[in-house]
């Protein structure tokens, strides 16, 4: 068993950072103690751990010395700035944002789905976008019995993607239109209150979002499974907790429905919750405080030899950020891998 670890969250006053909290002490994660980092604004303020509160403290150069472990979730600047200090102070760090997810040197792990290879990290993890780890954690096993040629998904987005402010926004729209007062959109580029975005993140030359794109190179390195072709729309939606996705697969060889759901069943971290005939099927607010990611419309695509119509739904805050974050530390400490070997790995 590796010794009693000091873990710190940075960003710990945001929507994922509370979760990451939560999640450490709902798991009794080994950690003899915890820090909480936020912005200079927050510091000061205190964040729930358990049946206690932690002082949020600044996070500063020097705030690294003496932590073993850290979960960043506090956006790409700040882990592009912060995440090379903590490695060069010896702290191993598993980080939510997009800043590091496609450098070659970070592995980019689903626990469920390619948990070896954090056997080759040099100091920073990356743990990905919400929507993709959902849908690998539903595609992996589909990939394993009958290969996958390609998948077109949509994505109905919670605001909380967003954070504390994306959930705020929804809030104040929604009493602004029962006031009759106009309401304003500050974290979303139109109105969310009765409404969908299909933009999320920011566009790129080819016209996708960067969310988008995500999904599509996330996906490959993830599976280490360069011919799965990946195509994504995504959207936005008025709801609070918990993405959903419409996916089609098109697989190598034959792959019923029925075969399809059996196999699902069995797969880590998946709930089937699929019977059309007593209207069972996973929604947003199912899964919204849950750990599982749920699975359910489960159909033959007709248009094609070999191809799945799916439905998946997880809590984005937890499967999609803070839990899957605490399943990538778990993972670590058992294979004895909380230690950074070289420090310099990411000098620049
Ligand atoms: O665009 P970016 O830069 O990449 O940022 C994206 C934002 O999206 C969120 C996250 O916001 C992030 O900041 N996000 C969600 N999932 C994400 C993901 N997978 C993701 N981002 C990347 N990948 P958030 O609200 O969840 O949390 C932001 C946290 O980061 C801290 N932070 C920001 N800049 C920092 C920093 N920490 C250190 N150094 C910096 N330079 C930030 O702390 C927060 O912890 P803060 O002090 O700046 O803000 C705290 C303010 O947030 C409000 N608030 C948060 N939670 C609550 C709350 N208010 C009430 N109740 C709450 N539960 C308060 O207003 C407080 O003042
Ligand atoms: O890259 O706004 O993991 O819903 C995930 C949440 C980017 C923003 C990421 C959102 C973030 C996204």
């Amino acid at each position: 068993m590796a010794k009693d670890l000091t873990v710190a969250v940075v960003g710990a006053t945001g929507a994922v950072g509370r979760e990451m909290l939560k999640t450490l002490s709902d798991r009794n994660f080994p950690a003899a103690k915890i820090k909480a980092f936020a912005s200079a604004r927050s510091a000061g303020s205190r964040v729930p751990y358990g049946d206690k509160e932690i002082a949020v403290e600044e996070l500063k150069e020097d705030s690294f010395k003496g932590v073993d472990l850290a979960l960043f979730s506090a956006g790409g600047a700040t882990s592009l700035k912060f995440a090379p200090l903590a490695v060069a102070a010896g702290c191993v760090v598993i980080d939510n944002s997009a800043a590091w997810r496609m450098d070659p040197r970070c592995p980019l792990v689903v626990p469920e789905v390619n948990p070896d290879a954090l056997d080759e990290q040099r100091g920073i993890i990356a743990n990905p976008n919400c929507s993709t780890i959902q849908m690998v954690a539903v595609l992996k096993p589909i990939l394993d019995a009958a290969g996958i040629n390609r998948v077109v998904v949509s994505t109905y987005q919670a605001v909380s993607g967003a954070g504390q402010k994306g959930v705020e926004e929804l809030e104040r729209q929604t009493r602004d239109l029962f006031n009759m007062r106009e309401p304003e959109s500050k974290t979303f580029p139109v109105r969310i209150a009765f409404n969908v975005i299909p933009h999320i993140d920011v566009f790129l030359e080819n016209d996708y979002t960067k969310e988008e794109m995500k999904m599509v190179n996330e996906t490959v390195k993830i599976l280490d499974a360069p011919e799965v072709r990946v195509t994504a729309t995504c959207v936005r939606v008025p709801v609070f907790y918990g993405h959903a996705e419409s996916v089609n697969i098109e697989t190598q060889s034959k792959l019923d429905a029925r075969e399809a759901r059996a196999i699902l069943a069995q797969a880590p971290g998946v709930r089937v919750s699929d019977n059309p005939g007593e209207k069972i099927y996973p929604t947003p607010i199912d899964a919204a405080g849950d750990d599982f990611t749920f699975v359910g419309r489960i159909r033959n695509d007709e248009t094609i030899e070999n191809g799945l119509n799916l439905w998946i739904v997880a809590d984005n805050l937890r499967k999609g950020a803070a839990l899957n974050a605490v399943q990538i530390a778990e993972e670590l400490v058992k294979r004895n891998l909380v230690s950074v070997k070289d420090r310099d790995a990411f000098a620049s």
